[in-house]
């Protein structure tokens, strides 16, 4: 059967059309394979922060000192707070959140000088995975989850601001037990502050 010109045109429309369509796909927001992976891993890791913070909330109930107890309890929920923006980021843009075994955190230290300084270090730990995670969306050009991770960015310098400052408050009392007191005290007065929310990409 000859094609009439009408139908050849509108075929060629609708060919056009297609590939149009195909190639918005191509170039649709989804994440990179890796660094949906490199996310998907950060759940994790801040879900490890949150039990690894809430094990420190049962040592220092343990100890006798509510206030750092209740420090890190409120630590444990701004974790899994990290956590979620993290899930929610990775639905936002089409990939796949999974979840995998959270690690048993630690359940003992010498002090609190010694949980605190492993707090400390864990955080900087955390900067480093949200630094190496910063470089991948760079490296894939993918602006969205650069600019999304600029919160933590900023975040860490505070988690790990915060947990120094306490570690040097303890190397500073030593073994004076009235001036632990008063840190105590202090690390009471902690209270969860209003859900942050970084700028939607
Ligand atoms: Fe999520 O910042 Fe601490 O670990």
């Amino acid at each position: 059967m000859r094609t009439t010109k009408p139908a050849l045109l509108l075929s060629l429309m609708i060919a056009v059309l297609q590939g149009a369509i195909a190639c918005g796909q191509e170039n649709d927001s989804r994440l990179d394979k890796e660094l949906e992976a490199g996310l998907n891993k950060q759940i994790n890791e801040e879900m490890f922060s949150s039990y690894l913070y809430l094990s420190m909330a049962a040592y220092f109930e343990s100890a006798n000192l509510p206030g750092f107890a209740n420090w890190m309890r409120v630590q444990t929920q701004e974790e899994t707070r990290h956590a979620m923006m993290f899930f929610d980021y990775v639905n936002r843009r089409n990939g796949r959140v999974l979840l995998t075994e959270i690690e048993a955190p630690q359940v003992k230290w010498k002090s609190p000088l010694d949980a605190f300084t492993a707090a400390y270090e864990h955080e900087k730990h955390i900067s480093s995975r949200i630094r190496s995670l910063v470089k991948h969306a760079r490296g894939q050009s993918d602006d969205s989850t650069d600019n999304f991770l600029q919160w933590f960015v900023a975040e860490q310098v505070e988690e790990e601001d915060s947990t120094y400052k306490i570690v040097q408050q303890l190397k500073l009392v030593g073994d004076d037990r009235a001036a632990l007191f008063l840190i105590d005290r202090e690390l009471a007065m902690r209270v969860l502050p209003p859900n942050p929310a970084p700028a939607a990409p």
